[in-house]
This record gives C-alpha cells, structure tokens and sequence, in this order.
C-alpha cells in the first residue's frame, strides 16, 4: 500500500459564509491536489472541519444577540453544504465542538503538560471592569505600533499583516464596552517558543535538525513555496517570544486542571489539534487507522492554508507536535497568497465578495467555470484579481471555444457520420497525439507536486488547444466525401485524446471529466494514465454541451450586487413637512467637516451617550453624541464622519462636546451616519 496521505485544509471559522477568496486560497487547491492523489491510488484522508472556538465565534454572536452554539451550529451546516455543492471531496468536514475533539485537545494539553512543555506563569493582563472579562486576541484593539493604523486587534493587525500582543497596542481599547481597560492579574501557561528557535531554524532551512526522532522524517526545503519561507526566516528573524496557550473565557476546550476554572485553550492550540479529532473521527467512521496517518514515519502531512496562517502552521503547530512527541512533521504548508475581487480587498464587513452560497444560487450548473477561473487566476506566489469581465472572458474563450468546442466537434462529427458507433478497439495511430497525450501527463504531474496549479491546469488546456490544431489538419468534414475510413480513423484517434483529456481534468473540473468520460461510455472515473479501453463497435453517448456562453447580463447582475444598492426605502407617513426657506449665506455658516473617529467610550451614567474622540483634519477633538443606543463603542471607531465643527461647544453629563455629528434618522427612528462613500481627507468640507 501506497504511503498515507493526510492533506488538510484549514478550518474555516464557523461564524460567516465562505467567499471565492477561501476558495482560492487554500479549498480549491487542497482539492485539486487530493483528487489528483487520489487518481493514483493513493492513501489520501482530505481533513476539514469548522473551527468553532476562539472570539471569531464568540463575537459575532453577541453582534447578533444570539448564542455561539446557534452560530456555529448555523454557519456549521451552510459552510459544509456550499465546500459539498462545490465538490470539495473532504473525507471528513468535522466540527472542534465535538466531544471527541474535546477529549483529543484535552489529552493533548495534559501531555505537554508532563512533559514540561509549558510554562505557568502570572501576569497582569488588559479587562474589562464593566464586562468582568480579561480581554486578549480580537477583545482587544488598539492603534498598531508597527504601521501606526488604529483597529489592529490584540493578536494581530490586519491591516499590515504584523502579529502583536494586547500590550504591544497604543491606546488600547475594550471591543466590548468602548472602554480603556485595566490590568488585573491571571494565571496562563504558555508555550516558550524561543525555546524552539535553534531546531525550527535548522528544520525550516534545510529538512532535518539534531536529535531528529522517529517518526519524524526530512522533508525537502527547496519544495517550499518562498512565500512561506519568507514569512517563516522573517519571524525567525524577529525571535520568538512564549505564546499563551490559555485564555480566561468561557467559550471553548476547558484547561483539564482543578485549578483553572473559567479558562479554556487557546484557539490556536485546539484548532489545528482538530486536524487530528477529525481525522479520528474519519477513521472511527471507515474503520481505518488515525495513527497510521499520523504517527507512522511514512506519513505524510500536507496543510493547504491562507497566508495568513503561516506562523501557526509552520512554526507553532510543529512546537506543539514535537513538544508532545509521536507525531509527524509536515512535509509541505503550500499556503496561497489573498485574492482581491473587483480591484478591492475582499471584505465580510463591507460585502465586497462574492459568496459561495449566493453564486451556487446565482449560476447553478457552473460550478467547474467556478473552479476554472480560481484556479487560473490562484494567488500561488502573490495577491491576484478576480473580476467579473474576466471571468467571463475566460469562460467564454477558453471553457467555451476551446475545450466544449473540441469535445463537440468530434461528438457530432461522429454521430452524424457514424452513428457513434466505433470501427475499432480504443487507440490512437497518431505518434504526435500519443506525444501530447504523454506531455499533459508528465507536465501535470510534475506541476501538481510542485503545487503549481495554475500551470498544471493549463498543461491540460493545451492538450485541447492540440486537439483543436489537429482537428483543422484532417479535415474529417472533407475526407469524409473522399475517403470515409480515413476520416473515421482520424475522428476515433481523437476520441481516444479525449478519454485522456478527461482523465487530465478530473481533479480541476470534475463535473466536466465525468460528463465527457459519461460521452464517451467509459466509467465514470479513470485512474492516471490508465489505459483507455474499448472494443470494436463501443457505442458512444449523445453529444452533451459542456458549457454555454456567459452572456453580459449575468456578469452585470454580479457587478451589480457589489456595488452598495441604496436600501429601499420605507414610505414613511411620519416626514416632517419641510421647513421654511434660508439664505444660501445662512446655510454656509454651518462649517460642516469630514472627520474621522479615533475613540469612542460610553459616558457614565448616560445610556445614550457616546463620548468620541474624533480627528477633525484641524485638530482632535471630543464630541459628545447621542447614538449609545444605535451603535456599539467598536463599531464607531475608525468610521468617518460629517461633523458641524462650529456649532458652539456644550457640557454634556460633565463632558464637554465640540460639535455635532450628523446622522439621519430612519422612519423606526434608529440613527445612521452620513458617511463618504469612500475615504475623503479629514478637515474636507462639507456643503
Ligand atoms: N480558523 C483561521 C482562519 O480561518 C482558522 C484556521 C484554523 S486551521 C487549524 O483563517
Ligand atoms: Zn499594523
């Protein structure tokens, strides 16, 4: 038997629908490459799952008012069905709220614990004295004190990509009430990573390091993509420092210790652990061998992942599996770069994506058009673009006119010339097809191991633009008047071209090998380079058309959603009646300004009351608005503002106001800001 395979692909927080960004940054990949493994039989367990703990969870449940139990158990289901609809062939999608999740990642903790791998140690840490809550990770945010920009969270800010601790922010702020936290003391015990500094180094750099254990073996640095191995020497470079492996909360695995009560693991400690729950779980399922896949020194582990979770693939998650002892090392942690969309970040907040769910709906049957552009256009070595005109292009000059075009031409020349009856055994006379047949074969696989799958998929493409080539040069449309036997030979050559071609597609558009290999009367899957078989008189399948035309239409619709559509807006019989007419010399008194929210706390005593700090491009000023019951102190902070800067200041609940900020007021009576539609310069007037 063929070595066992574990190809993971990270769990995805189950707190929000997936967007083609996740798709093209680690599922699609991670799929391609199991299904291609798969092909050549061999020991593959593709391990997924919902990662259900950490703040992600936590917080947006209370954005929603609702439990982390309904959110997970919500977002559980739809992201598993829209990976399923999109032909994600996990062996398992698992779920870290398990039981035996929980037991794994608990009997995990206990052993590093025996084996003094971690350090206990009391510290002061940020909380939150209106909420009783220690805050860490996105509790927290904070202005970044590497790229200055404010809202980086706790753990790390988004915005330059730099992984932080709460007391690394400047101005630090609670996500929960808006407040400046204190510092209480708590006890943790953390992972002492500076530690681990000496043998990551050696391993990252060249495969091995000294007092390499079983069932550890050597992995090949140069099959590293420089994208994660920059990453890696830069942190490196920068020196580890312990990282708390522990948190007081009450949301995720408990610390399995007496004295720990109200705290939990770290949800980049249980997380990755659940790669090792899941595929437990698989095997309970199968009644296959966990261990074989993990502790047996022929596995080998492969993690497909975001960019964004390099550091805990590749130098956290290592530490804790050495640390514990028994497990493999990773072989491989090829992560992807980010997709943009429409010359934009990709954005859950703002809704600039588009979401798996909604394109399923959007364009049902398209899934392999999908799958095509992603993997055309994956950000394997940096950021790349996904747009909608491109999309279609692509669709259309490529899925359409190169790939359905050959596979129709040669369906219906045969059918109509032959009845789709085969004159003889599967095969091919021609030396130049068999040579392109073997090229898509050797470039395949050689891109697919190097995971270049943009590469690999274009391999494949160019064996139909061969087949089209060759197609124009016998003419069967002419020979068939002159010499039938001639034609029907050149036309059953091709055929044979295009059972291969199928088997070239299976791990890129699945749908699509298995629909010309249905064409064709084959199986419904053929292993890599199998022989294909048929005997005189195999009789072919109808024609199917394999992709249609995206007309502008559809691509207008998806553009359309992007771009914010103003929100219907409610008839409402309560308007007040206008008021009588001003000068334009009135009006221009008002000094209405663009202004930017720097802080924003509750004001003691007033429910309704925000105090704000705000940057008005004059000056930083504080304001003092009554929006307390329409928007929370985080949701505030950073947004831009209009705000009349000359109104003359006011003592508010022992506060002194500045200006005013102007909202509209909806028929329900709830407050909205009246934001620039894009970022404009502080101090901009307004008029
Ligand atoms: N849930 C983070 C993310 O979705 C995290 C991955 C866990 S993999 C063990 O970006
Ligand atoms: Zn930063």
């Amino acid at each position: 038997m063929s070595k066992p395979l574990t190809i993971t692909a990270a769990l995805p927080y189950a707190n929000g629908p997936l967007h083609i960004g996740h798709l093209a940054g680690a599922y699609l990949p991670a799929d391609i490459f199991a299904r291609y493994q798969r092909l050549h039989g061999r020991d593959v367990a593709f391990i997924c799952g919902s990662d259900e703990h950490g703040a992600a969870i936590t917080l947006r449940a209370r954005k929603e008012g609702i439990s982390p139990k309904e959110i997970i158990d919500t977002y559980h289901e739809i992201n598993r069905k829209a990976f399923s609809d999109f032909g994600i062939s996990f062996d398992i999608y698992h779920r870290t709220s398990d039981d035996l999740h929980k037991e794994t990642a608990q009997a995990f903790f206990s052993t590093l614990l025996e084996k003094g791998a971690l350090e206990v140690r009391e510290s002061e840490q940020f909380f939150d004295e209106q909420f009783q809550q220690f805050l860490a990770d996105r509790y927290i945010t904070g202005t970044c004190p590497k790229c200055k920009q404010p809202g980086a969270y706790g753990d790390q800010c988004e915005k330059c990509g730099s992984s932080l601790n709460p007391d690394d922010l400047i101005q630090p702020q609670s996500t929960l009430s808006g407040g400046t936290p204190v510092k209480r003391k708590t006890k943790h015990w953390y992972l002492p990573m500076q530690e681990h500094q000496a043998w990551l180094q050696q391993w990252l750099s060249t495969g091995k390091f000294d007092g390499m254990q079983a069932p550890v073996t050597a992995h090949n640095p140069e099959e590293w993509k420089s994208n994660v191995m920059g990453q890696c020497m830069s942190w490196l470079q920068d020196g580890l420092r312990p990282r708390a492996m522990t948190r007081d909360l009450d949301w995720g695995v408990p610390v399995p210790l007496p004295d720990a009560e109200g705290k939990v693991l770290y949800v980049w400690l249980d997380a990755p652990i659940g790669y090792i729950s899941a595929t437990k779980a698989w095997a309970k399922e199968h009644g296959r061998s966990w261990q074989r896949h993990w502790t047996d020194p022929d596995a080998r582990l492969i993690h497909f992942i975001g960019k964004d979770n390099i550091v805990f693939h590749c130098l956290i998650f290592p530490i804790l599996l050495k640390s514990h002892g028994g497990f493999v090392l990773p072989e491989n942690v090829p992560a992807n770069e980010f997709l943009n969309l429409e010359g934009q970040k990709i954005s859950t907040s703002r809704n600039h994506a588009v979401w798996l769910h909604e394109y399923m709906q959007d364009l049902p049957g398209k899934r392999d058009e999908l799958r095509y552009v992603l993997c055309s256009i994956a950000p394997e070595t940096g950021d790349s673009e996904f747009t909608w005109k491109d999309f279609q292009t692509r669709v259309n000059s490529e899925l359409v006119a190169v790939l359905g075009n050959l596979v129709n031409r040669v369906m219906v020349l045969h059918h109509s010339y032959f009845q789709g009856r085969c004159s003889r055994a599967a095969g091919c006379e021609k030396p130049e097809l068999h040579k392109a047949v073997a090229r898509m074969y050797d470039e395949v696989q050689q891109h697919v191991e190097a995971y270049r799958f943009r590469n690999a998929l274009q391999s494949v493409m160019e064996l139909a633009r061969e087949g089209n080539r060759h197609l124009t040069v016998c003419e069967p449309w002419k020979t068939i008047k002159i010499n039938p036997e001639q034609a029907q030979a050149d036309l059953e050559d091709m055929l044979w071209m295009l059972a291969h071609l199928a088997t070239g597609l299976q791990p890129f558009l699945p749908d699509t090998a298995q629909r010309m290999l249905h064409m064709l009367n084959l199986p419904e899957k053929l292993n890599w380079q199998d022989e294909i078989g048929w005997e005189r008189e195999h009789q072919l399948n109808a024609t199917e058309m394999l992709f249609e035309k995206i007309e502008d239409t559809a691509m207008d619709a998806q553009r359309d959603k992007l771009t914010p559509q103003a929100p219907e807006v409610q008839p409402n019989s309560t308007l007040s009646p206008a008021l009588g007419s001003i000068s334009f010399q009135d009006f221009s008194r008002c000094d209405i300004r663009i202004a930017t929210v720097l802080a924003a706390e509750p004001v003691e005593g007033a429910n309704r009351l925000l105090k704000l700090t705000v940057d008005t491009g004059l000056d930083t000023r504080t304001v003092v608005s009554g929006i307390a019951e329409h928007y929370a102190p985080a949701e505030v902070v950073g947004r831009q503002v209009c705000l009349l800067v000359n109104l003359e200041p006011r003592t508010l609940r022992g506060v002194e106001s500045q200006g005013m900020i102007l909202m509209a007021e909806d028929a329900s009576g709830r407050l909205h800001f009246v934001s620039p539609p894009e970022a404009v310069n502080n101090g901009a007037t307004v008029k």
